[in-house]
């Protein structure tokens, strides 16, 4: 896929990152649930070091409920706690709370054996662009402090918000990483939102979509379009421009494929989880381009 999703201030983004890390106490590795896999940084195990973490599920409102929990079981045999949030409704934020409370006590222990007054506990957001970092964080401190939007690469910069004198938040900007080996990333990314929609095509993205409807979506589709949802993924094309026609874009192509594209992201054709069971391979950097980076 022709994206360019890596644009120079990402690099700028993760060097950053890194840099204050040796400030936090505890990251919190953002995954989109409906890209368990494709929404994690391949290099986050090498950034983070040994830094003590959690991984949270965003947006698990709109993901396929069986395969969330497979994934969590994934992730968690990897020896990292995972918890469900939909910080739209803000639920799954008090096992959050609980979960960091749980991650940090062997930190509080020590300090009190030492007679130290314990400082606040700071932790660091991570995650792709529009992964719902910004809202997490201000269902954690209870105010929309932070600014949200649904559109890739809203927060420009790193910002510290706090809940009290215990605990303060640093919101990061949504990262990708410069290059995929595992095909299909970037057609997921670009349809759950992580990528600019300058940056693809849409019709590219629409008719990936389209090959990973589950027989329900089918369905779904059917019913809210009026549209027989065809055998053979060659008819796929001709779908997209009988799409066009009964939303009365005459030939606008790209247009039915944007229309679909949204409609999927906000749910209209049921829970979707992208990554396939059991991910198949592990996602590789082969290209590490940091000298357009500014
Ligand atoms: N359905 C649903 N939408 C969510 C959830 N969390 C966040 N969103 C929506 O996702 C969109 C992006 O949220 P942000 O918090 O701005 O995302 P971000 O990760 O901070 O994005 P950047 O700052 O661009 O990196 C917003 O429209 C949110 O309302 C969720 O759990 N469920
Ligand atoms: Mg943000």
């Amino acid at each position: 896929m022709t994206i360019q999703w890596y644009p120079g201030h990402m690099a700028k983004a993760i060097r950053e990152a890194k840099e204050k890390l040796n400030l936090v106490d505890l990251v919190i590795e953002c995954l989109d649930a409906r890209v368990p896999i494709s929404s994690r940084n391949p290099k986050i195990d090498e950034l983070l070091g040994d830094k003590k973490r959690l991984i949270v599920f965003t947006k698990v409102d709109l993901a396929d409920s069986q395969k969330t929990m497979v994934f969590k079981q994934y992730y968690e045999d990897k020896g990292i706690p995972v918890i469900l949030v939909n910080a739209k409704n803000g639920k799954g934020i008090d096992n959050l709370l609980v979960a960091i409370k749980e991650q940090m006590a062997e930190k509080h222990d020590k300090a009190k054996e030492k007679g130290v007054h314990f400082k606040t506990t700071r932790l660091m957001i991570l995650g792709i662009p529009n992964a719902g970092k910004s809202t997490l964080i201000n269902r954690l401190i209870g105010k929309n402090q932070a600014i949200t939007a649904n559109k890739p690469g809203v927060t420009q910069a790193q910002r510290w918000l706090k809940l009290n004198q215990d605990l303060e938040l640093l919101d990061t900007p949504g990262i990708l990483w410069p290059k995929f080996e595992v095909e299909y990333v970037g057609e997921k990314l670009a349809l759950t939102g992580a990528i600019k929609d300058s940056l693809f095509y849409k019709d590219d993205v629409a008719l990936f979509a389209l090959s990973q409807f589950s027989p329900a979506q089918k369905e779904a589709f059917t019913n809210i379009y009026s549209l027989s949802f065809p055998e053979s993924s060659d008819e796929f094309p001709q779908l997209l421009m009988d799409l066009a026609k009964t939303r009365g874009y005459r030939d606008d192509y790209e247009k039915a494929s944007h229309q679909l594209i949204y409609d999927i992201r906000s749910g209209k054709l049921g829970r979707m989880t992208f990554d396939a069971l059991p991910p198949e391979k592990e996602t590789i950097v082969v290209e590490e381009n940091e000298s357009d980076a500014e």
